[in-house]
């Protein structure tokens, strides 16, 4: 009987393959109703002679059979956590990580640009890209049908509501809001009816104003030099040539010497040595009036700068184009 018992376990614990399998066999011979544990109980009905010698057989089987489970459990959690480890294998040679991005050249030259105006004391603010003829145009001294608008033509979502031409709209609510001294930037998207190699439909501007007493023409020099010196470096010189703008008065308009051969003369200044930048002037006193400071006490100059335009210097790049193509092969190689 106890032979019986030992070869049906032998048998099945050599064909027993999980550890569920395993605890099946464990409960059929050393459960409660185990084969085994039968027979332990059968060892009353036994004559009391046989009773020691019988039991101490029944008591050794179950004591190997307790050590074949114990062993064969580890054996089989052993080979079935392998099991899960070569299934669940994560491959980490693979490249499957998305690919770092890149900061946009035009979202780098803002940063740089508002960094150096905040270390000068400047505040950057941002406002809306749908304005109103009245802030982009009127505002600044740009009447209706005045020519400076064929300049700025721009898409239209009323006669009256329009995409902004230029961020110094914002200025102007500022200006009516807030009472000087002002020392402010506002950067952001603008919009003109226009579209080849150096000019989007959609670019970007950067517009400095600062309106205070005694403001004058030398502090812009000052502050555009600095900028200019900061964004080409130091040996940049900066000219200011007479233009006109409405909105300012004197207005001139900026070139720096070319970052390229500086100053020689190469492709990228076309010989000349110098690269327009950007456009600046004294804050029209109509302009002041119509937003309720008075010019007699306060002056203010103001610049815009054409971030897209800083970029393409900066960088070399011929076609402002490419800044709103998202071709990852250009793109890529900036702001790493
Ligand atoms: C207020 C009053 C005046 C900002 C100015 C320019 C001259 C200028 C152009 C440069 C390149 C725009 O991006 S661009 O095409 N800007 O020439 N901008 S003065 O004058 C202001 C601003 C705000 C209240």
């Amino acid at each position: 009987m106890i032979t019986d018992i030992k070869t049906s376990f032998d048998g099945e614990i050599a064909r027993c393959a999980s550890v569920a399998e395993l605890q099946d066999i464990k409960v059929k011979y050393l459960g409660k109703s185990g084969e085994l544990t039968a027979l332990l109980k059968s060892i009353k009905d036994l004559p009391a002679e046989e009773r020691p010698t019988f039991g101490a057989k029944v008591n050794e089987l179950r004591k190997q059979m307790e050590e074949v489970i114990s062993d064969m459990t580890a054996r089989l959690k052993t080979q079935q956590m392998q099991r899960q480890l070569q299934e669940e294998r994560v491959d980490i040679s693979l490249t499957s990580c998305p690919e770092r991005g890149a900061l946009h050249p035009i979202t780098l030259i803002e940063n740089e640009i508002c960094d150096l105006m905040v270390a000068m004391g400047f505040e950057v603010l941002s406002g809306p890209e749908i304005e109103t003829d009245y802030y982009n145009f009127q505002a600044l001294n740009i009447p209706e049908d005045h020519p400076a608008r064929d300049m700025q033509d721009t898409f239209y979502i009323t006669d009256s509501i329009l995409l902004r031409t230029q961020t110094s709209a914002m200025q102007a609510r500022i200006m009516e809001k807030r009472r000087p001294p002002l020392k402010i930037v506002c950067p952001g998207k603008v919009f003109r009816s226009d579209s080849d190699a150096s000019h989007s439909p959609v670019f970007h501007q950067i517009e400095g104003l600062v309106v205070d007493k005694h403001v004058t023409l030398c502090d812009l020099k000052g502050t555009l030099e600095y900028i200019a010196s900061h964004l080409f470096g130091k040996q940049t010189k900066v000219r200011f040539r007479p233009s006109f703008f409405p909105f300012t008065e004197p207005s001139v308009e900026v070139d720096v010497t070319c970052s390229n051969c500086g100053g020689k003369g190469c492709s990228l200044c076309k010989g000349t040595g110098w690269i327009e930048l950007l456009g600046a002037g004294m804050v029209h006193p109509n302009v002041l009036e119509n937003c309720g400071i008075d010019s007699a006490k306060y002056s203010g100059y103001a610049f815009g700068i054409g971030m897209d335009r800083v970029a393409m210097i900066k960088y070399g790049i011929p076609d402002i184009r490419l800044f709103f193509e998202n071709d990852q092969r250009f793109l890529k190689q900036f702001g790493k």
